[in-house]
């Protein structure tokens, strides 16, 4: 029994409403509807799913890289009755404020970069870098500099899918359907296997950093309000950073003066091993986007993290910001993120992804390096990447990239097993809680899926 049984429907029945009256996320709508709909999933439990026709799932992607804590805790379903007994809706606009918004904001700064006092809270992480666009602006016009305009992002980068967020990212596709709006610009991603495949690896970090410098001039250092990145690039293909990438971006950053943004919406909360990924690759951010981990996906809640740069500019010079959602600081929201961030510490969850099951995971990842189909495998902790080749030994990659990664997911999905396809890269973020037999269980599903892909592409 689930709540929704009273409906007492058939798949078909869910599947038909679906399709009649409900436009998806990403979905062309039309070959959806021709294939029959979509699946419809009714119930997790830690790591697994399950669909309407009683079929087992292991989610390798933690629902969209958020579910944390895994699925099922009572405690977080608890922590949201009693609030909502308590106080369901308070805003936090007008001289109000809620206890858990306050306590959310007292718990994430404890656990943030030093450095970091202050929280916005948003409704999702779009909303958030929102909410980023707006504070950088504004912190420029504060200190003199309004035509400190341009914000840098990267390729393939991803930050959400509102106007302002989709131009701070980097994905072609969603700038040619809605308009990027004019004051962005982007630099390719450090992506080594595809734009710097045989050069030195510390080397290549240093090249691709330039890429932000070259940038920088081409557009004038006095125009360049901030750049932004992900620790590690997840929707745009898993790109994880050359080890002296980092570094070299922060010196340039400080050069020029302009603000660094780390969009921290999935490698937060544990997700490589330590709190943040401005931790695993010392960043010092002087803004951080964070949503998803922040309450394992069991409510909608997204925020900013304020460094004391820009938050003493907009305390002490800014009056009235004139910015905000009616769910910021949502009390329902906030009291579940709190039983979440709880959950992490108490079970030492992020600790064991930095010294347990990320190191185990990375490793048994790395044994498919040796299938013909897999190029290069990458990652840290609980996040993973295995990009797909046509020839490893010329370097030669699938051509109408993502049509091999379609394969390879859609033989996944049959195998009771959800990966996530970038172009022909696999991706997998599992739930931290994941245990050791999961992910043999995990790598044993994923070699006959490589198998299947490989066969069907004549690659075996
Ligand atoms: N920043 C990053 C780094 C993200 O990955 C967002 C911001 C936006 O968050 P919201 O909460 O507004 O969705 C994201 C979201 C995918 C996929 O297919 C990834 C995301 C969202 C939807 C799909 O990999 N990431």
């Amino acid at each position: 029994m689930t709540a929704m049984s009273a409906f007492n429907r058939t798949t078909e029945q869910w599947k038909q409403i679906d399709t009649a009256h409900h436009m998806h996320p990403f979905t062309d709508f039309k070959s959806l509807a021709a294939e029959g709909g979509s699946r419809l999933i009714v119930k997790a439990e830690g790591p697994y799913l399950w669909d309407s026709e009683g079929e087992k799932i292991l989610d390798g992607m933690a629902g969209l890289w958020c579910v944390n804590v895994g699925y099922g805790r009572k405690e977080l379903a608890e922590a949201a009755y009693q609030q909502m007994l308590d106080l369901p809706y308070y805003n936090t606009f007008f001289k109000t404020t809620t206890m858990p918004a306050t306590e959310l904001a007292r718990k994430l700064v404890e656990l943030a970069p030093p450095g970091m006092n202050h929280v916005f809270f948003a409704g999702s992480g779009s909303e958030a870098n929102d909410t980023n666009v707006r504070m950088v602006r504004r912190y420029w016009a504060l200190e003199g500099q309004p035509e400190r305009q341009v914000i840098i992002g990267r390729k393939n980068g991803y930050h959400g899918s509102t106007v302002a967020a989709l131009s701070l990212g980097g994905m072609s596709a969603m700038h040619s359907q809605s308009g990027l709006l004019p004051g962005f610009a982007h630099i390719d991603p450090p992506h080594q296997f595809q734009l710097g495949f045989g050069m030195d690896e510390d080397e290549f970090g240093i090249t691709a950093a330039g890429w932000l410098e070259d940038k920088i001039r081409e557009i004038g250092p006095d125009k360049v309000a901030a750049f932004i990145a992900e620790p590690i690039q997840g929707a745009g293909g898993l790109i994880y950073p050359p080890r002296t990438y980092w570094a070299e971006i922060q010196r340039i950053c400080d050069k020029y003066g302009i603000l660094l943004i780390a969009d921290e919406v999935i490698c937060g909360f544990g997700r490589t091993g330590t709190w943040f990924g401005s931790f695993t690759f010392d960043i010092r951010p002087d803004l951080m986007t964070i949503a998803k981990g922040l309450s394992s996906g069991y409510q909608p809640i997204g925020g900013v993290l304020v460094g004391d740069r820009v938050a003493n500019t907009l305390i002490e010079k800014g009056g009235e910001f004139y910015h905000g959602y009616t769910y910021s600081g949502h009390p329902v929201a906030c009291a579940v993120a709190l039983a979440n961030l709880k959950i992490l510490e108490d079970e030492g969850l992020v600790d064991r992804v930095g010294t347990d099951i990320g190191p185990y995971f990375q490793r048994r990842l790395r044994e498919l390096s040796d299938h013909p189909i897999v190029g290069e495998v990458r990652g840290i902790g609980l996040i993973g990447g295995i990009e797909l080749i046509k020839d490893k030994a010329r370097h030669d990659f699938f051509p109408n990239s993502g049509r091999v990664g379609t394969i390879c997911r859609d033989h996944s999905f049959r195998n009771g097993l959800i990966m996530r396809a970038v172009y022909d890269t696999m991706v997998l973020a599992p739930p931290l809680i994941i245990t050791h037999d999961h992910v043999d269980e995990m790598m044993g599903k994923i070699r006959t899926v490589l198998d299947l892909t490989a066969r069907d592409v004549g690659v075996m």
